[in-house]
């Protein structure tokens, strides 16, 4: 029973927004304590190298510089770390704050240098010496797997971490009896989140207390205050991690970083502050990166269509250590096991293997390898649709997940709890030109010199996974979340938030649907979140979660203040609470709205005028309400990308994106609308720019801004979005994940609208990012040169 108004699905504007825009916001390096010191690295210059020596006494004699840090100071106080999840076999190399013994990808950290300034740490840096033996480097994936390829952590038997087949199944059959077989190879390139705040800490150690305060720019403050007290060895009840707001993370800020944990150890041992900032170069060289997969897959199809059978070939590139706690296969195995998409195959076998390199480490990126396993599938379905002489989307009808077969298992063992694959199909199909218009427009595009294609992209996305993802498996990341909601003594409401809002609006969200569960008006709500010692536990932003988790929350805390908001005023006003209501701040009796009173007048009494009520009553108004969330829930989409590409130079510009996305109920479309769009931008990177470039030696090439691409506003589109909301039956507000469908959808759409584009010339490209040069390429092989 409720008279609120109703502020979930409302497009509210963003609370977090005036304090970011005027420039207030606080991020990690925008604190510096008192007597705090500042903290810059030696990186290993090379790929892979035996250390032999390190010099460091003309460093340390350095005037402004109080101390140099190598492997050898750290290691005592500080535990080895790996990402181990418990999947059979994985193996990785151990991890340390600082480089020891050897040297095992451009950018690792090897020395400290902390000092009195930012500026003179980092011209200490060059007093360092350090001598080194170099290595056969470990570069290519599938090289790196050679029986004959150098180790890159000699105690572990070979560079293979982890080998796994998903999927059940004849597959052979499905094959033979196929009317027509088809098999693509696709890659995608290494390329990392490059965040507009790049990653910092600022660890401050208090010794008398034992206690260490990290200002970390980070998405997950729970788990490192674990992660932390396991490390370092502190009581976790000592560890305050904080975080305000954080200039972009997507996946790459919630792990353990070397430099980070380096940086709470110096604070430990010279007992100051110490300040760590990262510079561009060190983001590019030293984030976690993602989505360096190769991939050959096949489908068996019937002659009219229906696919009986899938396999396929993943070749993971890990790069050099497996990173803690969500460890080097999470981007693999989700290419594998998500590849068979929001299709019916009956039949299938995803065989991954995932190789350690001398790279930067890989991990998670803003859609976890769903951009890679929709590419894949999506790429495959566009030439098969051209081998059958069918429609694209002729091809998908016939193969989408029909609603009378929901919830439907899929062959890898996924459960899609609801979804509209079909009916976003059609959706998205009615935003795009077909037909006779389609045809003028392609013919009038060539009259320019360019060929117009249109590319299709349908896909399922894992969204709010819960315990059995990282928990099951031995990682010390939780899946539930708990938000604190707070009536205070005037009526108005503080809402304490477990998982921090960071960019991604969940402050907004989540004062949305305390609204409405608590019965208050949004404006009377303030939403705190990202201290570790003031917030309940929450897991943290990850995996699309944290709108259905911290909504879930949200609801269950606010249920029960209402319940004992309703209680106060039942024995105040002598009614039963079962006959009150509760709307836009005021209790009132059902059907007789002259008998109310005010949440502030209600909040008084249960603060200060206690003796005016019976003492059984719980007089609380603060609630700390938790939520599990689903083991997981899926979310729907379909995108579409209109390209032209210049037939003489290969550039491809997309002059139309449009997307239908499920993500079951909008608590806040402005803001999923946000979301969809920052993750095309990211999609389109992947596709068409965004490429971290090592040579063969192991050397980064792209270490600066100028070498590494990224799309900017010219080259990216609108993007017309339509909204489906089929609610989850499963997750306590029938919400589902939507923060990285736009990421997910976008490296296909556009990849197939280029091939759509290239196929009446007979051309193809199979790689991303797709340059100038591959179109060319692949145009010239068509034309036979
Ligand atoms: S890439 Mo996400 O933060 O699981």
């Amino acid at each position: 029973m409720s008279i609120t108004e109703g502020w979930v699905g409302r497009r509210v504007k963003r609370v977090e927004d005036p304090k970011i825009l005027l420039g207030r916001g606080r991020y990690a390096d925008d604190v510096t304590p008192a007597r705090c010191l500042h903290a810059a690295f030696v990186r290993a210059p090379v790929a892979h190298a035996l250390i032999t020596a390190i010099d460091v006494e003309a460093a340390k004699q350095a005037p402004g510089v109080v101390a140099v840090f190598t492997a050898g100071d750290f290691n005592p106080m500080c535990r080895s770390w790996k990402g181990l999840l418990d999947w059979p076999g994985l193996v990785g190399g151990d991890q340390r704050p600082l480089a020891t013994g050897k040297m095992h990808y451009v950018g690792e950290p090897v020395v400290m240098v902390v000092a009195e300034s930012r500026a003179v740490a980092e011209d200490a840096l060059e007093l360092v010496t350090l001598d080194y033996e170099e290595l056969d480097p470990v570069v290519d994936s599938i090289a790196a797997l050679d029986a004959s390829a150098a180790k890159v952590h000699d105690e572990l038997p070979s560079n293979l971490a982890f080998e796994g087949t998903f999927g059940t199944g004849d597959v052979e059959a499905a094959f033979a009896e196929a009317a027509v077989v088809v098999e693509t190879g696709i890659s995608t390139a290494r390329h990392t989140a490059v965040a507009l705040e790049p990653r910092g800490v600022v660890a401050e150690f208090d010794p008398s207390a034992k206690s260490l305060t990290v200002r970390l720019s980070t998405q997950a403050p729970h788990m490192l205050q674990s992660v932390f007290a396991e490390l370092l060895g502190l009581r976790e009840s000592n560890i305050r991690v904080l975080t305000d707001e954080v200039g972009g993370a997507f996946g790459m800020k919630a792990h353990v970083y070397s430099d980070e944990v380096a940086t709470c150890a110096a604070s430990i041992l010279l007992r100051r502050p110490v300040k760590w900032i990262q510079d561009r170069v060190e983001s590019l060289q030293s984030d976690t990166q993602a989505r360096d997969e190769r991939v050959s897959a096949a489908l068996a199809v019937a002659a009219d269509g229906r696919i009986l059978g899938m396999r396929s070939e993943v070749v993971s590139d890990g790069g050099a250590y497996s990173v803690y706690p969500r460890s080097m296969v999470t981007e693999g195995i989700q290419v594998a096991t998500i590849m068979p998409g929001p299709y019916r195959i009956p039949v299938y076998s995803g065989h991954l293997r995932v190789a350690i390199t001398n790279k930067a480490p890989l991990a998670v990126y803003r859609g976890v390898g769903h951009p890679v396993a929709i590419l894949a599938m999506e790429t495959l379905l566009d030439e098969t649709a051209r081998r059958l002489g069918l429609d694209p989307a002729e091809l998908r009808r016939r193969n989408l997940i029909a609603p009378d077969e929901l919830p439907y298992t899929s062959v890898t063992g996924q459960v899609y709890d609801s979804g509209s694959h079909q009916e976003s199909l059609e959706k998205l199909l009615a935003m795009l030109p077909a037909g006779p218009d389609l045809d003028k427009r392609k013919a009038e595009a060539r009259e320019r010199g360019r060929l117009l294609g249109v590319g299709l992209a349908c896909f399922v996305e894992v969204t709010a996974p819960g315990v059995m993802f990282y928990g099951k498996r031995g990682a010390p990341i939780t899946a539930h979340d708990q938000v604190e909601v707070r009536v205070e003594a005037d009526g108005s409401v503080t809402v304490l938030l477990g998982t921090p809002g960071q960019g991604q609006g969940l402050q907004t969200t989540a004062a949305q649907v305390v609204a409405d569960h608590l019965g208050v008006s949004f404006d009377r709500i303030s939403v705190v979140s990202g201290d570790t010692a003031v917030v309940p536990h929450g897991t943290g932003v990850w995996a699309s979660r944290s709108a259905v988790v911290s909504s879930g929350a949200a609801a269950s805390a606010a249920r029960e203040v209402k319940e004992r908001l309703l209680a106060i005023a039942g024995h105040l006003l002598e009614v039963d609470p079962a006959d009150l209501e509760i709307g836009n701040g005021v209790v009132q009796v059902a059907g007789a709205p002259n008998v109310h009173l005010g949440v502030e007048e209600l909040a008084e009494v249960a603060h200060f005028r206690t003796h005016r009520l019976p003492p059984e009553l719980r007089i609380g108004l603060s609630v700390v309400g938790e939520y599990s969330g689903p083991n997981v829930t899926f979310n729907n989409g379909a995108h579409a990308a209109v390209v032209e590409v210049e037939e003489d130079s290969g550039l491809v510009h997309i002059v139309d994106y449009a997307c239908v996305e499920d993500c079951g109920v909008l608590i806040n479309p402005e803001i999923v609308d946000g979301q969809i769009r920052g993750g095309v931008a990211q999609g389109i990177g992947g596709a068409l720019f965004e490429r971290l470039y090592y040579d063969e030696n192991g050397q980064l090439l792209t270490s600066t801004l100028l070498d590494y691409l990224m799309p900017t506003g010219p080259e990216l589109p609108d993007v017309r979005i339509t909204h489906l909301e089929t609610p989850s039956p499963i997750t306590m507000l029938g919400v589902k994940g939507a923060g990285e469908a736009g990421a997910a959808g976008a490296p296909a759409a556009v990849h197939n609208a280029v091939n759509d584009a290239l196929a009446p010339l007979g051309a193809r490209v199979w790689h991303e990012p797709i340059t100038p040069e591959r179109v060319v390429r692949g145009l010239d092989e068509a034309a036979g040169h």
